[in-house]
Order: structure tokens, then sequence, then C-alpha cells
């Protein structure tokens, strides 16, 4: 059974307790690599109004109110009313996040509704979908007064199938979006970022025909450097469609069947380049089936473990990495364009790495794109983060789903190596069941990379540093947040300890590090100075060196300072976390250039 077809089981067992099953049939199975589709873009300037109480959505009697303002009634006569107007509501761009786009509206979390007005001509042989990059975090679309779908997450894509809902000449869109943060929601409601709010990535209309590639995968076979596995799954489940493949550089081209499922699969011998940092090559495909064709530029590399360590494409790598939150430089909003990603990524150049962890959520696509491009190794993650509801089913399918959501669209990324399932979780059974199911389902899914989380520390002694998690079983790649000279003891503490990891697995150290305000001077004693942090960093990268000469990897935490509403200290943090080794402003703090130095010897 496919994913869908799980959700609409789920949604029969559990529509009683929560919304998430009834909806999600509503959810079209995710299109692939949608910016080389025929598309109509809906960025640009919506109306919005906002909405604490949910007036638009309930009655007096908080009944879910039918003539909503999804509705969008024209006033035509005396006898209409209505108290609320989109034609004459203020105007906010979407891309964005209405935190930073209005002070008013800075700490707000709750629902606020947009309206977008388009001209469309319906073309008979395609079908239209609408397409969501991401919005955070409950959405719900209508179209021309009729109700569409609804998404939970905010940070993956979503799309509907909207060929009945679109019409000639003017079209309504009206999306309602609710920010409002829940125990029983993923992320939970209490976590270490800022709450951006909004529709905070692209929305466009992609047209297609009525059967088209829905998704595909080019990589290479598992345990193989001269195999190419192909597979390309057809909107239409059924046998004997035929699926042209081609890779002109590779000189291959070939034609092959579905099978019952619209599945098209085939093994191809070849013997491409292999990407790497150093040679990040990328070869252009292209995928035709009856009238539609696709177009992607993918690259090939196997990625494994043996013993302590990791292997691309066959050969030990040290990865030199650094964490980073999907939030702008400089402006500290939510990122709307390729300039704010390359910004980020440039700076992780700048610094030497071949590695970012994009934390705690999926970036992006152009993110990861552009970093496949420039040669770095992505760690991607979904926001299973601290105190999940473990225990409770519809909270499962929601990881589930943003799983399966992260998984589909990246795919065919060379760069990323890791698909990271947690960070930072309480144990228990109930954690251990929900945690090992996604790493179960993250695997079989996609057996062409390796499956990790940031874990926590559980010491031997105080001076005996170590791990012991019941998901080092599940996970390829063991990795560990440890914050000594920071959340633990002073920075002499980094001279003392010693580390026993008991795992035959790759030991990542997924996050390090400790606040500075950039330009504030002292003794290397003093917290919060640009000294003790540097200090930090430099007692951390010795210990490494000298004690854990095993280790795999590092992503320090964090390139950048970041907004978090749980930081409170005046004159200092200031509503930032102040781990960045780059200021909130673009400078660069003293721990930028240790770690600098060391990627560099590395
Ligand atoms: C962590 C979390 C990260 C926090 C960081 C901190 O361990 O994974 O999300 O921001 O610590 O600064 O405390």
């Amino acid at each position: 059974m496919n994913l869908k077809g799980k959700f609409l089981l789920l949604g029969i067992l559990f529509c009683n307790l929560w919304s998430f099953g009834q909806t999600s049939k509503e959810l079209a199975p995710l299109i692939q690599n949608v910016y080389d589709r025929q598309r109509i873009s809906l960025n640009g300037y919506w109306n919005y109004t906002v909405d604490p109480l949910e007036t638009g959505y309930y009655d007096y009697r908080r009944r879910p109110n039918p003539d909503g303002f999804f509705k969008d009634h024209q006033v035509d006569n005396i006898n209409t009313y209505k108290e609320y107007d989109f034609d004459t509501s203020p105007v906010m761009p979407i891309p964005g996040d209405w935190n930073t786009f209005s002070d008013n509206l800075f700490l707000y979390e709750g629902t606020v509704w947009f309206r977008q007005q388009f001209l469309y001509t319906p073309k008979s042989d395609n079908k239209v979908y609408l397409y969501f990059g991401a919005s955070n975090y409950e959405t719900r679309v209508y179209l021309n007064g009729e109700r569409v779908g609804m998404h939970e997450g905010g940070y993956t894509p979503f799309n509907f199938d909207v060929t009945d809902f679109v019409k000639s000449g003017n079209n309504k869109l009206i999306v309602k979006v609710d920010n409002k943060r829940r125990a029983d929601a993923v992320p939970t409601n209490n976590f270490d970022w800022f709450n951006y709010g909004g529709i905070t990535r692209d929305v466009m209309l992609v047209e297609v025909p009525q059967t088209f590639i829905q998704s595909y995968k080019v990589q290479l076979k598992k345990g193989t450097s001269n195999i190419l596995e192909v597979k390309a799954q057809m909107s239409e489940k059924m046998a004997g469609q035929s699926v042209y493949i081609e890779i002109p550089e590779l000189k291959i081209k070939q034609t092959i069947t579905t099978d019952a499922s619209g599945l098209a699969t085939t093994e191809v011998k070849a013997n491409p380049a292999l990407w790497s940092p150093q040679s990040p090559k990328l070869y252009a495909v292209k995928i035709v089936s009856g009238k539609d064709a696709v177009n992607d530029e993918i690259g090939f590399r196997t990625i494994e473990t043996r013993g302590r360590e990791i292997l691309l494409n066959g050969k030990s790598i040290f990865l030199k990495g650094i964490s980073i939150h999907e939030e702008a430089a400089f402006r500290n909003g939510r990122i709307f364009s390729e300039d704010e990603d390359l910004t980020l990524l440039n700076w992780a150049k700048e610094l030497g790495c071949n590695y970012v962890r994009l934390a705690h959520y999926p970036h992006n696509e152009q993110m990861v794109r552009l970093a496949e491009k420039m040669g770095l190794l992505v760690w991607s993650e979904i926001p299973v983060y601290w105190t999940i509801h473990w225990e409770k089913d519809y909270v499962y399918a929601n990881a589930l789903n943003q799983l399966d959501e992260m998984i589909e669209r990246d795919q065919n990324r060379a760069n990323v190596f890791v698909w990271s399932i947690a960070n930072e979780t309480p144990h228990g059974d109930a954690r251990d069941k929900f945690l090992s199911s996604l790493a179960k389902y993250a695997r079989e899914k996609d057996d062409t990379r390796l499956i990790s989380m940031a874990m926590e520390r559980n010491d031997k002694s105080k001076e005996v540093l170590s791990i012991k998690d019941n998901m080092s079983n599940y996970v390829d790649i063991v990795s560990v947040n440890q914050y000594v000279g920071w959340y633990d003891g002073t920075n002499e503490k980094l001279d003392r300890v010693r580390w026993e990891v008991d795992y035959d697995k790759p030991l990542m150290i997924s996050e390090f590090g400790g606040e500075a305000v950039a330009g504030y001077h002292g003794d290397a004693s003093q917290i919060w100075t640009e000294e003790y942090q540097a200090e930090l960093y430099r007692k951390t990268l010795n210990m490494v060196d000298e004690r854990m000469g095993y280790v795999a990897g590092i992503s320090p935490w964090i390139l950048k300072d970041f907004r978090s509403s749980r930081r409170l200290l005046p004159n200092i943090q200031d509503g930032f976390n102040r781990k960045g080794i780059i200021s909130d402003r673009g400078d660069r703090k003293q721990a930028f250039f240790i770690l600098q130095e060391w990627f560099k010897k590395k």
C-alpha cells in the first residue's frame, strides 16, 4: 500500500480524534521537480486578514461555519451582511512571514486569512495542481468558495489536484494559515527557533497532462558504483505505459514499461563520474512519457559506513560541517530567495565546510540544490524535536507524512547523505517505537542514504562522556549534541573529559557551541564574550584531535545568530540565540576563524 493509502486507513481510524486523517486524502501525491513543469506563479501581493479568534472559520457557537471567510461573499444588497472584506484589506508579499513583515504581527501566533486572485483558462487535456513549497503550520485551502484541502507541517511541500475547482476567468484562492503552537504538533509547542508564520515558500499552479510522471528516482544502486537504478512512477496506476529515459552524456537511452501500479523500473550499466565535494558533477537527465517530459540535473555517488568510518564513493571522508537554520542573513526573517540561501552557503564555504546540517526541518528546495552545485553534503532533518507526543497515532502519522514529503522532494539530490529523524528526544518505549518505525520507513523508501538523529549524552561518569541510546541500533550514524563548556561546566572541563562510545558505528558531533555577543570582548573566562566562545571552540577541537580521533564529522551550533523566543536575556540575547559564529548582522566572531583554521588542517 502506498503512503497516501495508509493515510486513508489511518484517517478512518482516527478521524474522530483529529482531522488530519480526514483531510489527508485531499492531498495529492507530491509532484516531483515542479520547477521544471509548466507552472504559473501565484507569488506576489496577497490580501490578508488577521483573525485571532478564528471568526472566519467558526460561528458564534464555535461550530465550523459553512459560510466562513473562504466564501468571500460580495455584498450586493442591503440584506447581505458580512464583517470582513478582502478587497479593502491590506496586502503582504508571498512568499513571506508575517512576523517580519509587520511589527504588529511580530509575536503573533494564530490565524491569518490570505486571498489571491488569478485569471485562468482551463485546457481540456491538462490537469492542474495547486502547489505550496511550504506554509507554517496548518494550512486550509479554498478555491472559488470550495474547500480544497488541508495540510499540517510547516516545512515541506504539498499539492492538491484543483482541476475540478479552477474556472475560466477570475479565480479566488483563499488560504487560512494558523501557526498556533500545539503540544501534539510536529514540532511540539516548545522549540528553540522562531515560529515564523505564513506562506513561506513559493505558491504555484502546475499544469500537467492527464497522465504524467508523478515522481522519479535515478540514483546508483545501493552497493554499486556502475549500476543506475531508475524508477519512474506514473500518475495513472496502469500497466503498459512506456517511459523513456535519457542521459546524453552517459549515452543512455532506454524505454521501460510500467507495472500495474504505474511504476516503471530498470537498472542500467554506466560509469558516471562520481559526485563529491571536490567535483560536484551533475548529469542532465530527461524522462518522457506520452505528453509529459521532465528534466533534471542529477549526480551519482555512493555513501556507506564501515565500522566508525563514513565512506563517500568508497573513500573515508571527514565531515567538516556547520549547522544552519533557514533564517536570512542581515534581515533575520524566514528565507525567501536564492540569494539569501547563497549568502549562508557562501559563508559555509568560506569556513571550509564540505557539509552542512540543515537544522531542524527541511529547508527550501533551492537551498539543497545550490548546496549540491557548490559541493556541500547535506544532513536533512524533520522537526521531531524534544517532547513529541510519542504515544499518539495521529502525531506519528503527521511526522511520517513530513518525512515522506522530505524524501520525496529531495530523493535525487546527490548531496543529501543523511535523513535525520529526530533531535534530542527523551528516552522511552513509546519514543523508541515511534522513531524506529520512522527509521524503518525512511530506509525502505530510500536505501541510498544513511539514517541518523541527534542524540543526547548519557555519561558513564562526570569525566567519562558517553552515549547510550536504544536508537543507536536503528541508525547508521550515531550523532551527539555535546555541550561541555556551556550547559555542562566551563571550558576547563573540555581539557579533562574522556569519551567512551561503545557502538561500532560512525560517531558525529552534531552540535557543540556557546553563546557570544559579537563585539563584546573580555577575558576568556567571561561568558557571553567572543573570547569565551573562541576558547570553547579551541578546546573542543583539541579534545577531538587528542581524545576522539575516530569522530567522523562535526557540525557545530551554529553558523549565524538566530531568533528564538526562548532567549530573553536583555542586552545580550534580546530574542536571539547567540551561538552563531557569525552575528545576526554578518560579523564574523573569533570562533569563526578558529574553526576555519582547524578545517584547513583536516
Ligand atoms: C540544542 C538544540 C538546538 C538549540 C541548542 C541551544 O541542543 O538541538 O536546537 O538551539 O541546543 O542553543 O541550546
